[in-house]
């Protein structure tokens, strides 16, 4: 059979790497990374081989399935897939209106353009205030603290790596996660790079971890008092008069009410609590307001703990007190050529909490209510209560806090339908499951993940294969369902993509500078007349900031300009975007936003009370696991054990436990049973496991994964606790039980 090869992306993690593809008919005989592609220049890691796994799964779904009235599942036609998931809604919309259908948008929905654009048009049909993501789950404090700060979600800045001198990297982990809200292929190969140019990445975690392994500095630290430590800081700046504002002189507000909050936060008062000692607090200040260049980023570990939004707000406000916002080296802005902040900032600066949820009162942020209301939603009686479910690539029942809760109330729905390619924990509640075609049978274009690339690009990359017979793509699920969910079932599903694009392209020149000059109708137009998600693609790109405006810019870019280059364009390093990228209503950045400093005397009042004696998880991530779902995939399940309870010698000692043995985990809201692994690399106080796991249960349809199931940390990780600012979950630092398992 003849060989052929062709490029393609890898969508497993954020760091978007090229891969080069040979297939024989619909085999894929080879997968390795593409040399030629121009920001990840060859790099893959263990993981890529899994899209290969991926695609030959037999566990994978390909056509629609329902539940039985046995409780067991049977494939139907799509026609009739979507008329049924059209009545259920509909009858639950009939009894209880708009709000008693919730949906919920997981994590590998951002890194397919066209479950992005899709989950986006049936949000906008269900016109339901319960919108639910992952995002509570991870991205919302930084959501929160960059749009009070520059006035949008999406407008956060990341590590320019490949220039800084010096990287303070807090509560992250890249050598294995490969870099989130900082989309970096090759975190290795630049990290290699930059401390052969001299430069420094300092670790502060409460795990000596994988990155901390290669840091030229790591630091434990108590879970969750990074804002305090972070603060510390701050007031060193400030009272060494290191205080200098650089590209952002003139362009801040606040910087006397950063100072009057620093003040209460000396390195002395806070070093017992955080773990580090003063001395260091210090030095670590002084050498990045020294260093040529600097940058202080941080990802979960300061983002889902309890005091998120606090401590993500002090990293940056470090970068910009040191002169490092914006410039070379610091923290900058990124410029994708498909933007996406209007999907934000409709009438100008992001607003928060603008309504809450029914039964809990949590408020909403980017149009979303935090996944821990979700069960409250369900389970509290009255109008308005949900009753239908809507999952798109998502897990909750594993992947949100009080799993025993969450599946409890999602078990207990009308109705429940699910986009996704598995029968796993979540989905094996749904009356319905529409799977979306397999991995090379559909085209990639990294639209999210390219407002954090720590370079400029933009690449596409068609589909390698044509949808196996009796396949539909992402969005023709999307629109046939939005369709009939919307009213418009007797419109043509052609119709609705034109209305769609209109919308997607009214929204795009809203936001963009070509407005008043270049109007809808033209933007429409040069789109062309094929339907689907491409043609929104061309929109955004038109009209975003290296588009042709519809011929306006002869040179500039187009969907079709950037399909010439397969191995991906590089629109080159990053470059200084202020004043223009802030869109706060003072246009200037806000250093002391209203919403983020009243946390601040909650934080000091939790300093300041002594803390019970306890235990504390944390979790960690695998190199060959993406959240809780590639445990299937044959060459990234094989191996040693890896969902194990890490702990420190001394802690081990004192539960009576030994390596290997068998601990019980307890807290407020479960138990869970997991392998001991001993080791120093966990701080004293801390325990460590994996997030992901857990796929034992009836009616999961994971060979592979049963056979190595693991422990579902979100068994103990408690729902009670929110970050104040972003109410986003507090998934690290609560407090655990470990005893040995009888
Ligand atoms: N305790 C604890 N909990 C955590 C975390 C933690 O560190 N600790 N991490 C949190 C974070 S950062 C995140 S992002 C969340 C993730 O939480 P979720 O997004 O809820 O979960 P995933 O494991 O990413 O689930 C992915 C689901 O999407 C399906 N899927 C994969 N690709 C596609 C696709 O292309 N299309 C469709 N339709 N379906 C697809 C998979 O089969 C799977 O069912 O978990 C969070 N939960
Ligand atoms: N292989 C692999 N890659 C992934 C994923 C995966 O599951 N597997 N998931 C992807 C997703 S959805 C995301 S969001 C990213 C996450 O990307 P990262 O945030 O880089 O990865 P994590 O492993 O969650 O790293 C969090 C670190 O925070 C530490 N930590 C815990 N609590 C605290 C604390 O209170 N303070 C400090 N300073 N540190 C703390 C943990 O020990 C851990 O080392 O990874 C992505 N990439
Ligand atoms: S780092 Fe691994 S999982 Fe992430 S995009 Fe690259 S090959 Fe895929
Ligand atoms: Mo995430």
């Amino acid at each position: 059979m003849t060989r052929r090869t062709v490029y393609g992306t890898c969508s497993f993690c954020e760091a978007t790497c090229g891969i080069e593809v040979q297939l024989e008919g619909r085999d894929v005989v080879r997968l390795r990374g593409d040399d030629a592609d121009v920001f990840s220049r060859g790099h893959v890691c263990p993981k890529a081989v899994g899209m290969r796994d991926l695609h030959a799964d037999p566990d994978r779904l390909r056509r629609p399935l329902r539940r039985t009235a046995r409780g067991d599942f049977e494939e139907i036609g799509w026609e009739e897939a979507w008329d049924f998931a059209a009545e259920r809604i509909a009858r639950v919309r009939e009894a209880g209106g708009a709000n008693a259908v919730a949906l919920y948008r997981g994590n590998p929905g951002i890194h397919d353009y066209a479950t992005i654009l899709g989950a986006n048009v049936l949000v906008r049909a269900l016109g339901t205030k319960n919108v639910y993501s992952a995002g509570a789950l991870d991205t919302w404090p930084r959501w929160v603290q960059a749009g009070s700060m520059y006035g949008g979600p999406l407008r956060c800045p990341v590590p320019d790596i490949e220039r800084t001198d010096w990287f303070l990297m807090v509560g992250a982990n890249p050598m294995v996660s490969n870099g989130s809200l900082m989309t970096v292929p090759d975190f290795r190969g630049r990290l290699a790079a930059l401390q052969a140019r001299g430069g420094k990445l300092i670790v502060v975690d409460p795990r000596r971890s994988e990155t901390a392994e290669r840091a030229d500095e790591h630091h434990f630290v108590v879970p969750g008092t990074d804002a305090a430590f972070l603060l510390a800081m701050l007031h060193v700046l400030f009272a060494e008069g290191r205080v200098a504002l650089g590209a952002c002189e003139g362009l801040v507000n606040g910087v006397g009410e950063v100072e009057r909050i620093a003040a209460r936060f000396a390195p002395e008062r806070v070093a017992a609590r955080c773990g580090i000692d003063a001395a260091t607090i210090r030095r670590l200040a002084r050498e990045m307001a020294e260093a040529p260049s600097a940058v202080a980023y941080g990802r979960m570990g300061t983002s889902t703990q309890a005091f998120g939004t606090l401590a993500t707000w002090a990293l940056d406000l470090l970068c910009i007190l040191t002169g490092n916002l914006d410039r070379p080296g610091g923290a900058m802005f990124a410029r994708p050529a498909a933007p996406l902040h209007f999907a934000f900032e409709p009438n100008g600066a992001v607003q928060f909490g603008r309504w809450r949820s029914r039964a809990g009162g949590r408020h909403e942020i980017v149009g979303e209510l935090p996944v821990m209301a979700l069960a409250e939603e369900i389970e509290t009686p009255g109008d308005g209560q949900v009753r239908a479910l809507v999952t798109v690539a998502g897990n909750p029942v594993r992947t949100a806090p009080n799993s025993a809760r969450i599946e409890r109330a999602i078990a207990s729905l009308d109705f429940v339908v699910c986009l996704d390619w598995y029968r796993n924990e979540t989905t094996r509640h749904a009356h319905l499951i529409l799977p979306p075609p397999g991995p090379f049978e559909r085209s990639h274009y990294d639209l999210g993940l390219a407002h954090f690339g720590v370079r400029n690009f933009a690449k596409y990359a068609p589909a390698a294969l044509d949808p196996e017979p009796g396949a539909r793509s992402a969005w023709t699920t999307a629109l046939e369902l939005a369709r009939r969910w919307m009213g418009l079932a007797s419109l043509a599903a052609e119709q609705v993509d034109g209305l769609v694009l209109r919308q997607f392209a009214t929204l795009a020149l809203a936001a963009s500078p070509w407005q008043g000059d270049v109007t809808v109708d033209e933007l429409v137009h040069a789109t062309g007349k094929e339907p689907g998600p491409d043609r929104i693609l061309d929109a955004l790109i038109r009209v975003g900031p290296y588009g042709d405006a519809c011929g306006r810019r002869p040179e500039g870019l187009t969907l079709a300009r950037i399909q010439q280059h397969p191995h991906g364009l590089d629109l080159g390093p990053l470059v200084p975007m202020l004043p223009g990228h802030v869109r706060t209503a003072s246009g200037r950045i806000e250093l002391a936003p209203e919403r983020i400093v009243a946390d601040v005397p909650r934080l000091e009042a939790w300093l300041a009370r002594e803390e019970a004696p306890s235990l504390r998880l944390v979790n960690r991530r695998d190199l060959r696991s993406m959240n809780s779902w590639l445990h299937n995939l044959p060459s990234l399940a094989k191996g040693r054990e890896r969902c194990t309870l890490q702990m420190h010698p001394d802690d081990a000692r004192a539960c009576g436990l030994a390596d290997g043995a068998i601990a019980l985990v307890r807290s407020r809201v479960g138990e869970l049973r997991a392998p001991v692994e001993i080791t120093r690399d966990v701080m004293r106080g801390v325990v460590s496991l994996p997030h992901g796991f857990g796929h034992d249960g009836d009616g999961i349809g994971l060979a592979v994964a049963a056979r190595k199931p693991g422990a579902n940390v979100n068994a103990v990780t408690d729902d009670a606790p929110a970050d104040g600012p972003s109410g986003a979950a507090v998934l690290f630092g609560g407090a655990v039980e470990v005893v040995a398992a009888g």
